[in-house]
């Protein structure tokens, strides 16, 4: 056996920060990169375009760098449990390394290509790193369980010690002729553009792919913006988030080397207030590692609510009222705004996701799961995790013990798009109409072209009554 070490890439799509692939360094330069194109996960329905084109885009980075490095990033397409098994055989691997993730899908993934490799006498090892805090390092104090509420579990994490950034990849050896043939005639392939896997995205993205535009957004955002992000974070005509969400997602960056700028920018601050704005974007990291934790530990929250009482609700579900919010039609500006912003950029502001889940669950009366589903078919950040612990938390199904939260669209935009300048960037229908008309979203009859927004689909008085 050689000491060439195979690390297998999934949601870690970068060479700095890289826990496991640190790992494996340490241990040899001999270490090939391999990112396996799964038909299990890119074959289900609820896969976004614009999420593909992500996912590619930082894929053709991290094989530059793996070149840069001296190395190689192969390029497989089959199911892991067959294809990764097979190229470690191939390449004479003594070990295949990747780090862990949450979702039940990952956790049969790995335990069946773990069991094909142990057969054949491959050593597995594994790393967390996509957390600060792996599963099973908060739990509660009285007896060590998983946390329910986000407030205790926030405590307990950020009185924790964060671990530090972890060297960049650099000094590989190159494949030898032989194991570039082993490499081929195990499946090797080029990498395919988005549209090789059925996937279209000509719109653009809300972040660049890759490593070093992660990174630049980071900078930019710590520099600009962290220090009024309690103030601006709700206003979604204003970039005023980091917009790094499908970065985190795919791993494009690493958490440890996110949390060392933010603290570094906390050291800066001036005033009590700017400290307090930082922490409160940490605490959004905070909420990202609650529920990837809260998928680990309960992971049937995928198919079902927290709450037992919401198993048998009776939700209206009409295919109709569906087909007009996906679409941006329900005759609410701020509810159409935002999903107009979906489907075209692949992004929503979060307080508009809030804003639109609720509007879907409790005025629409459709199931949350219809929602969620469609932001993992539209969102270029789709996550299980933070979405399925959104739509919980916006259906009040979920794992927060607060009361019943029906938002009132016209409230929600008189407080947070005063002057409706995110109203008019995604309906350019309603431009010209009057602010007091936008944001009360009580609109007059339209003429010419703007004639086509329709009347609002419901009534917010009567609707809400009935959840
Ligand atoms: P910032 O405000 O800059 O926050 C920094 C990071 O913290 C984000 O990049 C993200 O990784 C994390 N984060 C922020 N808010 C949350 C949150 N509430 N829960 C978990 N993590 C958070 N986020 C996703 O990443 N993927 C999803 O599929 C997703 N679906 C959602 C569905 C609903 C119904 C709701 C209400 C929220 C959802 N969120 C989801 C959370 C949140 O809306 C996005 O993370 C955020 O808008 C991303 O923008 P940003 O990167 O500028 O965030
Ligand atoms: N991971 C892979 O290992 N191979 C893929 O082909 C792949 C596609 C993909 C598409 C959309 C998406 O949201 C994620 C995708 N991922 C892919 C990453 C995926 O999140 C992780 O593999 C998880 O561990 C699966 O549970």
């Amino acid at each position: 056996m050689s000491d060439l070490i195979l690390f297998w890439h999934r949601r870690d799509l970068r060479v700095s920060d890289n826990v496991g692939l640190a790992a494996a360094r340490r241990q040899t330069p001999k270490v090939v990169g391999v990112f396996c194109l799964d038909p299990q996960i890119l074959e289900k329905d609820d896969v976004a375009p614009a999420r593909v084109t992500y996912l590619i885009g930082c894929l053709e980075e991290l094989q530059r760098r793996y070149l840069e490095a001296g190395g190689n990033l192969l390029i497989l397409r089959d199911e892991p449990h067959r294809a990764i098994p097979r190229l470690a055989t191939d390449l004479n691997a003594q070990a295949v390394y990747w780090n862990s993730d949450v979702e039940p899908y990952a956790k049969a993934r790995d335990q069946a290509v773990e069991q094909a490799l142990k057969t054949q006498g491959i050593a597995v090892v594994t790393h967390w790193d996509q957390l600060l805090h792996g599963p099973g390092k908060i739990l509660t104090k009285s007896n060590n369980e998983p946390y329910t509420v986000f407030t205790p579990f926030w405590k307990n994490w950020i009185s924790q010690k964060k671990a530090q950034p972890l060297p960049t990849l650099v000094g590989l050896q190159n494949l030898s002729d032989e194991e570039k043939l082993a490499a081929s005639q195990a499946g090797e392939i080029v990498l395919p553009a988005p549209k090789n896997l059925g996937y279209f995205w000509e719109n653009k993205l809300p972040l660049t792919p890759g490593e070093t535009a992660a990174q630049e957004r980071l900078i930019q955002f710590s520099d600009a913006k962290i220090s009024t992000y309690g103030e601006q974070r709700d206003l979604p005509a204003i970039a005023g988030t980091s917009g790094l969400s499908a970065a985190h997602k795919f791993g494009a960056i690493g958490i440890r080397t996110v949390w060392q700028v933010s603290q570094e920018a906390y050291e800066r601050c001036r005033s009590d207030e700017e400290r307090k704005n930082v922490q409160t974007w940490q605490q959004e990291l905070c909420w990202r590692e609650f529920y990837q934790h809260a998928l680990y530990f309960f992971p049937w929250l995928a198919e079902n609510p927290y709450r037992e009482e919401f198993k048998n609700f009776p939700w209206d579900d009409s295919e109709e009222y569906f087909q007009a919010w996906c679409a941006g039609k329900t005759g609410y500006p701020i509810v159409d705004a935002a999903m107009r912003q979906l489907n075209e950029i692949g992004w929503m502001h979060n307080r508009c996701r809030m804003i639109v889940a609720s509007f879907l669950t409790k005025d629409l009366l459709i199931n949350w799961q219809w929602g969620e589903k469609y932001f993992m078919q539209k969102l270029c950040d789709g996550d299980l995790s933070a979405n399925n612990g959104g739509w919980q938390w916006s259906a009040s199904c979920g794992l927060d013990p607060k009361p019943l939260r029906i938002f009132n669209p016209a409230a929600q935009t008189q407080k947070f798009d005063p002057e409706a300048d995110y109203i008019r960037e995604w309906l350019p229908e309603l431009r010209s109409v009057d602010t007091e008309y936008l944001v009360t979203g009580k609109i007059p009859p339209l003429e010419g072209e703007r004639c086509h927004y329709p009347q609002p689909i419901v009534d917010h008085k009567i609707q809400q009554k009935s959840f």
